[in-house]
């Protein structure tokens, strides 16, 4: 295989450990914490989780290590998007496998959780496991999106993992995923199998984070390579000086990572879902507000400038999701072959203008004529709008200049306005993991062998203190259920760990929406540049603004 020289650099990098898990395998004891509960709906969930509700918190410190010898068979699955930072969980996980007893194996499921049904998997060596440390992607197994929750698929799973005697699986997933970790703990529990179940919080979103978890792992390196593309835009847009960028990035739900790259790079305007929810702006109130930006720096001349949009921001706009929900009902069953069955535009526009109440027509007739093709032409196979593939950015810009149009009739904007689009979010989610998520996710893999040797079953690998160096991290695991609260999902009440959305009242909003009317007026931008892998500290190991807005 040809290797870059980052690559052949990048395998040299030895990630760092936090301080109490450096003294060697034989050094590290546990200190048991206090017994926790669930964040909410504390009785119907330890109802739902007999064998695994309320254990305690834990810490790992330096110390003999009083755990059983035993021979440790651990198979390890990667559930979900990519996040950078995945194989380094496996190589910590399988180094301290093979620094505990080089007899344990370690099995790779493949393509995600659907690998352990199907029994799928590989067996990792030091040849294999080598070609992979500090590197991105989840190609090392490949990942997935089956999600591992009925009786049915646990039954297979404990067969299979009976059949190889595997001892631990370790799930490496979101919120989801790691929701259904804790259900196969209690599976297991409940059935005796004596295989435990650890998670590991993935996901670029930034939303699988609470007061336990800092962050989940990739989006620091995820938000880095975004801010650099956003900053090396500003500095095109401030040099040419004749567009306005539209820039969506991704996280399907939640605008962590449109607030990190706005931290990073202070565009003119940033959307953020939350917020557009909260106070339930309309399609219009959005596009004013950005016009306001446009206009009122044409007036100083500067016909250019950059909107950052947030992936999911369509499904928090109220009326928005009244139409969507109403298109979904139009086309329901056999209405959608009628629909289907009609030959040009003009005859489908009539049907939906027939079918749509008065107030989601409104919201429909406002639409550019790809938007509106696109929310009928393009539906999952339950025939759902598919709100993801949506373009967010070419939407608004489109908002925009009708808007502009207006404001020039009326004779109050005289500008320029040239949009250019972009979506970012496969470019950054394989990237090499910057120095923070080697260590990081390297940490999180260790420790969950630690948790696993210690015979721990339904926690969450949890590695605390981020925003300190390394050195200073601390490797703990927390009861996966503490997390947990009850939601309604699909009509019927489930435990799912709560989606950490972005607070309107938290520290990193607040730095933002103190800042953004300076931004949408003037040219502040800022030029984060490329992750730094090698070199001072103080460039290279860099968290989030996030975290250190939260923490700091
Ligand atoms: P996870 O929640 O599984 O980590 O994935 C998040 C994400 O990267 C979102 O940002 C994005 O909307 C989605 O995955 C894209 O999914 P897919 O890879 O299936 O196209």
């Amino acid at each position: 295989m040809d290797l870059s020289p980052l690559q052949k650099a990048r395998y040299a990098y030895t990630p760092k450990l936090p301080g109490m898990l450096r003294h060697g395998i034989s050094e590290i004891c546990v200190q048991e914490g206090s017994a926790t509960q669930s964040v909410a709906d504390q009785a119907k969930i330890k109802e739902l989780f007999p064998n695994t509700y309320g254990k305690n918190e834990i810490t790992f410190q330096k110390g003999k290590n009083t755990a059983p010898a035993k021979k440790q068979v651990v198979g390890v699955i990667l559930s979900g998007g990519q996040a950078p930072g995945g194989h380094n969980v496996v190589c910590g996980l399988y180094d301290a496998l093979k620094a505990t007893n080089s007899e344990n194996v370690l099995l790779g499921f493949k393509n995600g959780p659907s690998g352990l049904i199907e029994d799928d998997y590989l067996t990792f060596d030091d040849a294999y496991i080598d070609q992979f440390r500090n590197t991105g992607g989840f190609d090392i197994i490949g990942s997935g999106r089956t999600k591992l929750e009925t009786e049915e698929q646990f039954a297979v799973a404990a067969q299979v993992c009976e059949k190889h005697g595997i001892t631990a699986i370790v799930i490496i997933g979101g919120d989801d995923s790691n929701t259904n970790a804790a259900v196969l703990a209690e599976y297991f529990a409940a059935h005796n199998t004596g295989v435990q179940v650890i998670g590991c919080p993935k996901t670029i979103d930034g939303d699988l984070k609470n007061e336990d978890i800092e962050c989940s792992f990739g989006f620091d390196t995820a938000t880095k390579i975004y801010s650099e593309l956003i900053g090396n835009i500003e500095r095109d847009a401030n040099s040419a000086k004749k567009y306005w960028h539209f820039i969506k990035v991704m996280g399907r739900s939640a605008s962590h990572v449109a607030l990190e790259c706005a931290l990073e790079t202070q565009p003119n305007i940033c959307l953020i879902s939350e917020e557009v929810s909260a106070k339930k702006m309309s399609l219009s109130t959005i596009a004013d507000y950005i016009a306001d930006s446009v206009e009122k720096r044409a007036a100083k001349g500067l016909n250019f400038g950059v909107a950052i949009i947030p992936e999911g921001v369509v499904e928090f706009v109220p009326e928005f999701s009244m139409l969507i929900a109403e298109i979904n009902e139009l086309l329901a069953g056999s209405k959608a072959i009628a629909f289907n069955a009609l030959a040009t535009w003009k005859e489908k526009y009539e049907f939906i203008e027939k079918g749509l109440s008065k107030e989601a027509m409104a919201v429909f007739a406002i639409l550019p004529e790809g938007i509106q093709q696109q929310l009928f032409l393009e539906r999952d196979p339950h025939g759902n709008v598919q709100v993801s593939l949506i373009e967010s950015e070419k939407l608004f810009s489109a908002l925009v200049k009708d808007k502009l149009a207006q404001r020039k009739k009326a004779g109050t904007y005289t500008g320029k306005f040239n949009p250019l689009h972009h979506f970012f979010g496969y470019e950054g989610r394989c990237a090499f993991p910057s120095n923070f998520d080697a260590d990081y996710c390297y940490s999180l893999g260790y420790n969950a062998f630690m948790l696993i040797q210690y015979g721990y079953n339904g926690y969450l690998s949890k590695v605390s203190n981020l925003s300190k160096p390394a050195e200073e991290w601390v490797a703990e695991g927390m009861p996966i259920t503490k997390m947990m609260n009850i939601e309604r999902r699909h009509g019927e009440d489930k435990p799912v760990i709560k989606k950490a959305l972005v607070e309107l009242d938290g520290k990193p909003f607040q730095y933002f929406a103190a800042h953004r009317d300076q931004w949408a007026v003037e040219t502040a931008y800022t030029y984060p540049g490329a992750i730094q892998y090698f070199g001072p500290a103080e460039v290279c190991d860099l968290t989030t603004r996030t975290l250190a807005l939260e923490k700091g």
